[in-house]
C-alpha cells in the first residue's frame, strides 16, 4: 500500500502524468485517503523537486513537466476534495499575487475549500493588485486568500493590504496569507488577518474568520 505512493512521488518527480494519474487512482482504490496522498506523495515530490533546483540539479523545464503530473495527480482527486456539502458556507477569492506563477499550492487550497463547502473565485496566478481589489468590490467575498511562493514577490501581500486600504476597501474582507515563504511574523507585519502553512489549516482558518472567530491562525 505504501509502495504505490513512493511509485507516485516518484513518477510525478519524474513529470511522467499516465503513470501519476494511474498511480493516484490505484492509491484511492486501496481506500488511501487524499490527505495522506498530498502529504506523504504529492509535498515529498516538491521538497526533493526544490532541493535539486536549488542545487542546479535539474532544471525549471523538468519542474514544469513534474508540475504538470502533479496536477493530473489533484485532477483524479478532485471530485473527492471538492465534493460540497450544500449551501456555501462564505465565499474566497483567491490568487497568486503579482509576479509569482506558482500555483499548485494554491489549487490544492481551492480544491479543499471547495470541498469544505465554500465558493471560491479562482482569480489565478500573477495577479496585480488592481485584480484583486475590482475582484473584492465585485464579488464582496468573506475573504481574500493571497499566495506568494518567492521571497521576490512577498512584498505584493503588502502592497496588496495597502491597495485595499487606500480603496477603502480593508473594513470589508479578511484577509489571509500562505505560501512557503510566508511566516506569521510576515503576516503580523503587513497586518494581514490570518496566516495558514497549509491546506488543511487554511480551511481551519477561513472558517474563523468567516464566523468571525478569533482562532489559532489569527494574527
Ligand atoms: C513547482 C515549482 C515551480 C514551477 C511552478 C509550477 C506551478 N504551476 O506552480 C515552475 C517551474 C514554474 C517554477 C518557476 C520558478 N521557481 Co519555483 N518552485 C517550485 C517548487 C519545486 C515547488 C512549489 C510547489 O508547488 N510546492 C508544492 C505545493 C503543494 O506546496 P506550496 O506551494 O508550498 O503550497 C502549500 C502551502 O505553502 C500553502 N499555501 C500556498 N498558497 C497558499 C495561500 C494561502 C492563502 C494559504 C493560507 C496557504 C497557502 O498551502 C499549500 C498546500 O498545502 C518550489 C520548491 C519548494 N519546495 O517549494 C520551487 C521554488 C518556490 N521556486 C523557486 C524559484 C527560484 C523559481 C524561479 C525563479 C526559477 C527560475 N530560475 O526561473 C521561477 C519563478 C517563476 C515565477 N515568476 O513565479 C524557489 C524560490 C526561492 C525563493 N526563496 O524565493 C523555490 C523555493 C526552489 C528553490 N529551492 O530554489 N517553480
Amino acid at each position: 500500500m505504501e509502495k504505490v505512493l513512493i511509485e507516485l512521488q516518484q513518477a510525478i518527480e519524474n513529470g511522467e502524468t499516465q503513470i501519476a494519474m494511474n498511480k493516484t487512482k490505484e492509491a484511492l482504490n486501496y481506500g488511501i485517503r487524499t490527505d495522506k496522498i498530498i502529504q506523504t506523495a504529492i509535498n515529498p515530490a516538491f521538497k526533493d523537486l526544490g532541493q535539486k533546483m536549488f542545487d542546479g540539479e535539474i532544471y525549471v523545464t523538468d519542474v514544469l513537466m513534474a508540475s504538470r503530473a502533479a496536477h493530473a495527480a489533484m485532477y483524479v482527486m478532485e471530485p473527492i476534495l471538492s465534493r460540497s456539502t450544500g449551501t456555501s458556507k462564505g465565499i474566497v477569492a483567491i490568487g497568486t499575487v503579482a509576479g509569482d506563477l506558482h500555483d499548485i499550492g494554491k489549487n490544492l487550497v481551492i480544491m479543499m475549500l471547495q470541498g469544505s463547502g465554500y465558493t471560491v473565485i479562482d482569480l489565478g496566478i500573477d495577479v496585480p493588485a488592481e485584480t484583486f481589489v475590482e475582484a473584492v468590490r465585485m464579488h464582496k467575498p468573506d475573504v481574500l486568500a493571497l499566495s506568494s511562493l518567492l521571497t521576490t514577490t512577498l512584498p505584493e501581500l503588502d502592497n496588496m493590504i495597502d491597495a485595499l486600504e487606500v480603496t477603502g476597501l480593508r473594513a470589508q474582507v479578511k484577509v489571509i496569507v500562505g505560501g512557503a515563504p510566508v511566516t506569521a511574523e510576515y503576516a503580523s507585519r503587513i497586518k494581514a488577518d490570518a496566516y495558514a502553512n497549509d491546506l488543511f489549516e487554511a480551511t481551519e482558518a477561513v472558517a474563523d474568520l468567516v464566523k468571525n472567530r478569533i482562532g489559532k491562525y489569527a494574527i
